[in-house]
């Protein structure tokens, strides 16, 4: 049996991150990955309705207030560090609203 055409970032399950976002943050504020692998972000909200939002991999959901868990899977493909911004206006911080992602180069073979 030979694993010499499985992809290593499709073949692993997805790391899986639990983060709460609330008036005005992200918990954990710094999402730290490693490049090629594939992620399952699991949100959930504190308090009202937020956004979540990262550009460069396509990332843009509404988390629903009441506690509801909002699932994002994508694959950190780039190496670098990418903002999380909440997508829905939720009061007076929410410009202030930020998160980051961290995807750091894997380490060469
Ligand atoms: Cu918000």
């Amino acid at each position: 049996m030979s694993y010499a055409h499985q992809d290593p970032a499709t073949a692993s399950a997805p790391r899986v991150i639990d983060v709460v976002a609330k008036r005005f943050g992200f918990e954990p504020a710094q999402v730290e990955v490693t490049e090629g692998e594939r992620v399952r972000l699991v949100v959930t909200s504190a308090d009202g309705v937020h956004g979540v939002e990262i550009k460069k991999f396509r990332v843009a959901r509404t988390v629903p207030r009441g506690g509801k868990a909002v699932t994002i899977d994508f694959v950190a493909s780039t190496p670098g560090q990418f903002p999380i911004v909440c997508s829905e206006y939720c009061g007076d911080g929410h410009e202030d609203m930020k998160g980051m992602l961290v995807v750091s180069a894997k380490k060469a073979r």
